[in-house]
């Protein structure tokens, strides 16, 4: 006697199903229910039926294959035990997203580093300089020209300039020069028809006090004769204020000095009459944001409208004087007076901040003689100090 086994829905199809494999005759040994039919599942019956051994049994149940068998166990338990190990190690699993999430961050802002560079590299590429303009645009890389300038410059010469002008040295020279001029906008000095009041900021030492004094002396005695009166507000520091105390005296104007910004608006009553009021103030390092908001509290103090002149010194590097200008921008400045003009060689530094902030040039200082180091800004003599040297 053989047993066989074999399962339905129900406990009919079950014994229906092991007659057809078995024969009628086979002998049921045992019915029993497995699994109780519900509203999502079917039920599930088992037969057991009992057969004589030299009957064929068709469509048995299979039974599993023993190695079969083991390797679905093995499989169970290595699932099992990834499944555990998944749920344990999951921080580990995060901090590894994590990290590959920081690398991934890494190489893209790597990424836009290299585009940049690559840009950059691109706009600052040596153009294929023709012969003709080979010395020019030589002077303009000694002189510190931004080599994008150059390139602008030289780029749109190669295509413009008239083929007759190209024969000539001199000619190249001259037409650059014209062209160079146009870059540089210029404030011009003009008579007084009402009260102006003109403050000097800038970073430390770079001649701000120096160059008022000499302005004081042009405006009230040497080129003009207004009145002019002096409100100092770097009143900190030990000596400042009796250095233009000493100009002030010299040159027999009135000077004010203001600690707060009520002193300012009191100082700029008493000169209520004076034609030209000039401002000086502390040097400020571009970077000091505090130093930068306390002269924005003085400006914005009173109602008067006040011209702001940015002095920068001809010895900064472009960079730094980018910086500069970007910081000190905020102030709403109106033009720019370049000192130390005698103090370097190379002009390309100015050259190019001009071109980039297009803010118009007041003055420039040649020298440290007060009252006779001034200049009025013209674009002429920037282009000659580029191209020829300062000559005093
Ligand atoms: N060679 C040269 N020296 C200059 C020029 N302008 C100013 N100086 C000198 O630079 C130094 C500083 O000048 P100041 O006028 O005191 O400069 P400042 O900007 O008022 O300085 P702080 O008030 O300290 O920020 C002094 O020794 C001046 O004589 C210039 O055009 N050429
Ligand atoms: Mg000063």
């Amino acid at each position: 006697m053989k047993l066989y086994t074999f399962t339905a829905e129900t406990p009919t199809k079950a014994l229906q199903k092991a007659q057809s494999a078995c024969g009628k005759d086979a002998l049921v040994v045992n019915t029993k229910m497995i699994r109780r039919k519900t509203f999502t599942s079917d039920g599930l019956y088992e037969v057991v039926v009992a057969v004589e051994d030299e009957k064929e049994v068709k469509d048995k149940e299979p039974t599993i294959d023993k190695n079969i068998k083991e390797k679905l166990e093995n499989n169970i338990k290595v699932i099992s035990k990834v499944d555990s190990l998944s749920i344990d190690e999951e921080p580990r699993a995060t901090k590894e997203i994590k990290q590959l999430e920081e690398s991934l961050e890494s190489v893209n802002s790597r990424l836009l580093e290299l585009q940049e560079l690559f840009l950059q590299t691109q706009q600052n590429r040596e153009i294929i300089v023709p012969p003709e303009f080979a010395s020019v645009s030589q002077l303009l890389k000694r002189q510190g020209v931004d080599t994008a300038d150059i390139n602008e410059i030289v780029g749109e010469s190669i295509k413009h300039m008239p083929v007759y002008m190209k024969n000539s040295p001199e000619t190249v020279k001259r037409y650059f020069k014209v062209l160079l001029k146009k870059f540089i906008p210029i404030k011009k000095e003009r008579k007084l028809t009402k009260q102006k009041i003109v403050m000097f900021v800038g970073p430390t030492g770079v001649g701000k006090t120096t160059t008022l004094a000499k302005l004081a002396a042009r405006y009230s005695i040497l080129e003009y004769n207004y009145k002019v009166g002096i409100i100092t507000l770097d009143t900190y520091r030990i000596g400042a204020v009796e250095q233009l105390y000493q100009y002030a005296k010299m040159m027999k104007l009135p000077i004010e000095d203001a600690i707060g910004v009520e002193d300012f608006r009191t100082g700029l009553e008493r000169f209520v009459n004076m034609d030209i009021i000039l401002i000086d103030t502390v040097g400020n390092s571009q970077y000091d944001r505090e130093k930068l908001k306390k002269l924005k509290e003085f400006i914005s103090g009173t109602d008067l409208k006040i011209d702001i002149n940015l002095v920068v010194s001809a010895n900064s590097k472009l960079e730094d004087l980018k910086d500069i200008f970007e910081s000190f921008n905020f102030l709403d400045l109106s033009s720019l007076i370049v000192t130390k003009i005698d103090e370097t060689k190379y002009y390309g530094n100015v050259f190019s901040l001009i071109k980039k902030i297009k803010l118009p040039l007041a003055y420039f200082s040649v020298g440290q003689e007060v009252p006779d180091d001034i200049r009025v800004a013209s674009s002429g003599f920037m282009i000659d100090c580029l191209f020829d040297g300062f000559k005093k």
